[in-house]
């Protein structure tokens, strides 16, 4: 058994989660953040049989969509007395970015 570990935009969640129940697989979200723009985003775990990875990572794909996204960063000193400029910088974000992990023990009770 496998364990498809997948972040995607908040936006894309809901579509990912309809994408993959639709199909028979279950799913859990979970909220979560990006360490680098500090934004939610949403991570969703799938235990799958390990035949079905490859369709789940393509549910996932057809559902999911790349963002550019615009951030304010005010990490560069401007050089003069120390003080910090913001500047806008732009990311792409996603579609999204996906772990399988080998999954040791599956137990239900
Ligand atoms: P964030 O950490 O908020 O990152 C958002 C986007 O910012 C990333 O998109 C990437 O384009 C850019 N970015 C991230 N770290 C950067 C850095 N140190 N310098 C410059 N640009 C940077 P994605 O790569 O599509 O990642 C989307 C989200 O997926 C991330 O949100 C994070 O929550 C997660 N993620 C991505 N790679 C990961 C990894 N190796 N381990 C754990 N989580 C990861």
């Amino acid at each position: 058994m496998k364990l498809v570990y997948a972040i995607v935009h908040d936006e894309d969640g809901p579509k990912v989660m309809d994408g993959l129940s639709s199909a028979g697989y279950s799913v859990t979200k979970l909220c979560s953040s990006g360490g680098f723009l500090r934004a939610g985003n949403t991570t969703l775990l799938v235990g799958v049989d390990e035949n079905d990875v490859d369709d789940v990572i393509a549910i996932i794909k057809k559902k999911s969509k790349s963002r550019k996204q615009v951030i304010n960063s005010s990490m560069t000193p401007n050089g003069v007395g120390g003080m910090f400029v913001p500047y806008p910088v732009e990311v792409v974000v996603g579609g999204a970015t996906i772990f399988v992990l080998n999954v040791e023990r599956f137990e239900k009770i």
